[in-house]
């Protein structure tokens, strides 16, 4: 059995979209596929991102049929640990992945809409490679929530980016690239004791915080940096761009950046995304787009050879 590959990096982060030989997934709702996928196919899912031929930081896409009538394709994103509800550093890979087959305009104002398992999302091109995705809508539905640790007692306010965020600013570390390990073990003791303690995201989408975002000052010209967490204990090289959206609905929340206004938020790596936002229809809720770069590393054939004990991944 063989699959092809295409593979990016957004900003640093990884994206390997699968252009042929993926699972067959019948039709119904990108929900109803990605369950299926998680039921019947993780073999797969675990084949493509896991080691030998992956790491715990990549990203697979699995292009589909679109949903909509009005949808360009649909795309399912997984990672080392399951199904992603939304992935906008994902999408943009995609979008730039589609044009390197021809598959996607590079005209600079032309737009792809792609579903996904949490709705559809809307990609624009820009000038000089920059794709902006808007984002499906966002919210904060907890403020400033204590999270008791051993050593510190943190605030975090959980909100919807496309995947559930804490986001913390009182964590007292600096947020330095040659701190990461640390930084990691910090969001780690985090998102432990607010699964444990039943800190979860609520109304549409509720569910355990499954990314913790570190927040800090500026390092590099930007409005803030992050170090995001992600559920397969990875940390995001881009700013994570669902975290992106899910920072800028407490912007929002907070009076803290106007509608329209850009915000430029830095990676642990010190790469950007920029991110606007604008009234949703439901009260309480954004619009976000995040706006990024993508670069193709790499196109390959992956090769599932039967006599191989790891062809599913080490695991
Ligand atoms: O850019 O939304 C994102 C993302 C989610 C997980 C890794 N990157």
């Amino acid at each position: 059995m063989s699959i092809k590959a295409i593979d990016s990096h957004t900003e640093g982060e990884p994206t390997r979209v699968i252009v042929e030989g993926g699972p067959d997934l019948g039709g119904g709702s990108l929900a109803t596929q990605a369950k299926l996928l998680s039921s019947q196919f993780d073999h797969l899912r675990t084949a493509v991102v896991l080691e030998p031929r992956g790491s715990e930081v990549l990203v697979a896409a699995i292009l589909r049929p679109p949903e909509n009538p009005t949808s360009d394709a649909g795309v399912i994103f997984v990672n080392n640990v399951g199904v992603l509800g939304m992935c906008v550093h994902g999408t943009i890979g995609v979008v730039r992945t589609l044009q390197h087959l021809g598959r996607a305009s590079t005209t600079p104002g032309e737009t792809i809409q792609l579903d996904t398992p949490v709705g559809p999302v809307t990609a624009t091109i820009k000038p000089d490679g920059v794709v902006a995705v808007k984002n499906v809508a966002s919210r904060r539905t907890s403020h400033r929530v204590p999270v008791p640790l051993d050593d510190r007692l943190v605030h975090a306010d959980i909100a919807w980016g496309g995947n559930w965020f804490a986001l913390i600013e009182d964590h007292g570390e600096s947020l330095e690239f040659e701190r990461r390990g640390t930084l990691t073990k910090l969001a780690s003791r985090i998102r432990r004791a607010m699964n444990a303690a039943g800190q979860d995201g609520t109304g549409a989408h509720a569910g355990p915080v499954d990314h913790v975002e570190l927040f800090g000052p500026p390092a590099d010209g930007g409005h803030g940096r992050n170090f995001v967490l992600c559920p397969g204990g990875a940390y995001d090289r881009s700013p994570c761009g669902t975290g992106t959206s899910a920072k800028l609905a407490c912007l929002a929340a907070d009076g803290r950046l106007a509608e329209g206004a850009t915000w430029i938020q830095e990676s642990i790596i010190g790469s950007r995304f920029s991110g606007t936002w604008q009234a949703g229809s439901e009260p309480g809720t954004i619009i976000p787009t995040i706006s990024g770069r993508a670069w193709i590393t790499g196109e390959s054939t992956l090769h599932l050879d039967p006599s191989d004990p790891y062809r599913f991944g080490i695991f």
